[in-house]
């Protein structure tokens, strides 16, 4: 999909504060006193104040949650998936979704079985189009006549998710064809207070929260459609907004009330990470799932139109949080955020099903694995459903062997166990006996931050310490891989360049088996 997609609009128009109910807590803000995940930048701050302030910077519980999972998975299934359109219109039949065997128990057991721990499903797409029965468009599942108008396909994955142990996560586009064609979206409706749940006809809901929010026409439909999903559907882990805008003429434009939807999150969901436009985490910068050799989770950013969490640097700069980056980004910068980096690819070309693709290969996988969760990110695979509302056998094989490769690239940590002595700046393991080693898993204890800016790997051989790798940021994961496996019994492991305090987490040593 191009990049520019997940570019966003920047509008001059004034953020009016978000109204908000006794007890809703104000949008990005942090939620405590005590609260370091992000730290305002001045501009008479020298490097070095620049510097120590990165090293202050801390994750909050729901991030470092988020970070532990490691894989997650995206489902794109809707309109698309059978009109063979990535992008629909909106104004597509809604009884073209006819899915013939959906089968979310089988998504859930692929993606368990793959090693996936959180599944985000494309309840909204940017063509409108509901995957559940929604009080506010007719543009869902019971317009069409599959499963006699009373489908939910949400209901049934979040269902299917949690009996096998996934987290569940939300896709829901702000950018919205059908709201567009409506005449909702863009419609340069005032943000004014609105009133959420706002009660539809028929509606018998007695909701026990409501909230005052501002927004325009088609941000109280958001939020409608958040307060839905979020209500009514258990607990959910990631919420993900893509920054795109609907295909509208130019001139016309809806200005996404960011600061109203984060608030309504926060308030029903609190341990939703906000994803992508979202305080929580950002996207890594391009849809191949690759994270950057060093792969900063501070980062410089600006805080945008009504509380929205930008780049001071570029989306997709090489270098988003290097002491150079800091001074370079400084003038654009508001804070120093933590807002680590998340990878999505698709394991077909396309986000939704098409017959005539194919997955990649399970080599592919496993690079875009180590580029991924080895380099500081979180992994975000999409595994489109297809026509019969089941992941392809192909693909579900895949995911399957994709698992068995990365347990045969890190199979034992030969640590384990091993005696360890060592400071915060040193740590050597003693294996016993000499080990063939030839891939090195570190990591730091990112509840203290990301510090290490530099480290070495050595091994004692033929009576001194020799380099065998090298890297830069290690963070929540590194992974490093050696050309060929190395011999030795002693192993060491030297920060050589820091900005606070280390704390390590994972000194591991693995001889792979492939
Ligand atoms: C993009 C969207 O336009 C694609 O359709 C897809 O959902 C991808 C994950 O994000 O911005």
């Amino acid at each position: 999909m191009a990049l520019s997609r997940r570019l966003f609009v920047t509008s001059a128009v004034a953020s009016a504060a978000a109204l908000t109910a006794p007890g809703l807590p104000a949008a990005a803000a942090p939620s405590t006193a005590f609260d370091r995940s992000r730290i305002p930048v001045g501009p008479d701050d020298t490097p070095d104040e620049l510097v120590r302030k990165a090293a202050q910077v801390r994750p909050t519980a729901r991030q470092i949650a988020w970070q532990s999972l490691e894989q997650t998975a995206f489902l794109h299934f809707g309109v698309n998936t059978f009109t063979g359109l990535e992008w629909g219109t909106g104004d597509e039949d809604p009884n073209v979704f006819q899915p013939t065997g959906l089968d979310t128990d089988q998504w859930a057991r692929a993606l368990r079985d793959g090693g996936f721990k959180l599944a985000i499903l494309t309840v909204k797409h940017h063509d409108g189009f509901v995957l559940y029965p929604s009080r506010y468009t007719n543009h869902t599942v019971a317009s069409s006549s599959w499963q006699g108008g009373h489908g939910d396909v949400l209901r049934s994955f979040a269902d299917s998710m949690r009996r096998h142990g996934l987290k569940v996560g939300v896709y829901i586009s702000p950018a919205d064809e059908n709201q567009y064609l409506h005449g909702v979206y863009a419609n340069g409706s005032a943000r004014t207070g609105r009133t959420i749940p706002t009660l539809a006809e028929g509606d018998d809901r007695t909701p026990d929260r409501t909230f005052r929010l501002a927004a325009t026409d088609y941000g109280a439909h958001m939020l409608n459609t958040l307060y839905e999903v979020l209500t009514e559907y258990g607990p959910v882990d990631e919420v993900w907004f893509d920054g795109a805008q609907g295909r509208i003429p130019p001139g016309k434009v809806e200005d996404y009330d960011w600061d109203s939807w984060y608030a309504l999150v926060r308030a029903l969901a609190p341990d939703a990470a906000i994803a992508v436009t979202g305080p929580d985490l950002r996207w890594v910068g391009n849809e191949s799932g690759l994270a950057r050799e060093n792969e900063w989770s501070v980062i410089p950013v600006k805080e945008n139109q009504y509380g929205r969490t930008d780049w001071a640097l570029s989306y997709d700069t090489p270098d988003e949080g290097s002491r150079e980056a800091l001074v370079t980004a400084q003038p654009r910068t508001d804070y120093l955020q933590w807002w680590p980096a998340e990878c999505d690819v698709s394991i077909r070309d396309g986000w939704f099903y098409h017959a005539d693709q194919l997955p990649k290969s399970v080599d592919t996988l496993t690079e875009i694995y180590f580029g991924s969760v080895g380099r500081n990110a979180v992994l975000l695979l999409n595994v489109p459903p297809d026509t019969d509302g089941r992941l392809h056998d192909t693909d579900v094989v895949r995911l399957r062997e994709f698992r068995e490769r990365v347990e045969h690239e890190l199979p034992e940590d030969l640590a384990h166990g091993a005696r360890v002595t060592g400071s915060s700046r040193e740590r050597t393991v003693d294996l016993g006996a000499g080990r063939e080693v030839d891939r090195i898993r570190l990591a730091e204890d990112i509840r203290h931050g990301q510090q290490i800016e530099g480290c070495v790997v050595e091994a004692y051989r033929d009576g001194a310490w020799t380099e065998v790798t090298r890297a830069g940021t290690v963070g929540a994961s590194r992974i490093l891989l050696l050309p060929a496996p190395v011999r030795a019994r002693r192993w060491r492991l030297r920060i050589t360049a820091a900005r606070g305090t280390v704390r390590l987490d994972r000194f591991q040593l693995y001889r792979s088996r492939i």
